[in-house]
């Protein structure tokens, strides 16, 4: 009977400790959702894109979802060579349009904290410069599938007015990270003016959770 009852105190505990665990789990999920964002904007002129952002150092590979490859000169790859200007032709971007990048988390296990999102956007001339509607969403390394953290960004408040041209729309969150342990980065354009616009580049810019040449870091 003593044996019995140690089994049972033992099989209780086990089970105890494992619901413990799903609470944490979940309560550590629910924190990776509040993210916060600010945006700011760039008009007239063409701020300088990074060549050395996570999209050109850390990718492993690209769901593209409607991203218009016009003339085949255009590529979705032209939005990941380091150039956001207008003099290198970039793809078409329509209403709905998403593309999903995917991080290389074979070496850099923890994934990457993520700081701000430049998007360069434009057309050779008026009427195709806004962008009033923009939805990012991130999953993380326990599940690169699961994209319920999201950044939603739209209504009449927000509008990403790149005129005369083009320029670069911006967002971060005054230095603190947007989201953290990130797998996998989903951008999709809403409202575009007019219908569709001209994409030249996308910086994703962030960290490795755990850099190089780092023994242990608590995030
Ligand atoms: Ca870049
Ligand atoms: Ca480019």
């Amino acid at each position: 009977m003593q044996l019995m009852s140690e089994v049972k105190n033992s099989t209780s505990f086990v089970i105890t400790s494992l619901r413990v665990a799903v609470v944490l789990l979940s309560l550590y999920s629910i924190a990776l959702a509040a993210v916060v964002v600010t945006t700011s904007l760039e008009v007239g002129g063409v701020p300088a894109a990074s060549g050395i952002d996570l999209l050109q150092t850390q990718f492993s590979s690209v769901v593209n979802s409607g991203l218009d490859n016009r003339s085949g000169t255009q590529p979705e790859s032209r939005l990941r060579d380091g150039d956001g200007s207008d003099t290198t032709p970039g793809p078409r971007v329509s209403d709905g349009d998403s593309v999903t990048y995917y991080f290389d988390v074979s070496s850099n296990t923890g994934g990457y904290n993520i700081s701000s999102i430049d998007i360069f956007l434009g057309h050779w001339g008026t009427g195709r410069t806004t962008i009033d509607d923009l939805d990012i969403h991130f999953s993380t390394v326990s599940d690169d599938t699961d994209f319920s953290n999201v950044i939603l960004l739209g209504g009449s408040s927000t509008s990403f007015n790149v005129d005369p041209y083009d320029g670069r729309v911006r967002v971060d969150d005054g230095g603190a990270n947007l989201a953290r342990r990130v797998a996998a980065v989903r951008i999709t354009f809403n409202a575009v003016q007019n219908g569709w616009s001209t994409l030249y580049e996308i910086d994703i810019i962030g960290s490795s959770l755990i850099a190089s040449g780092t023994i242990f870091r608590i995030e």
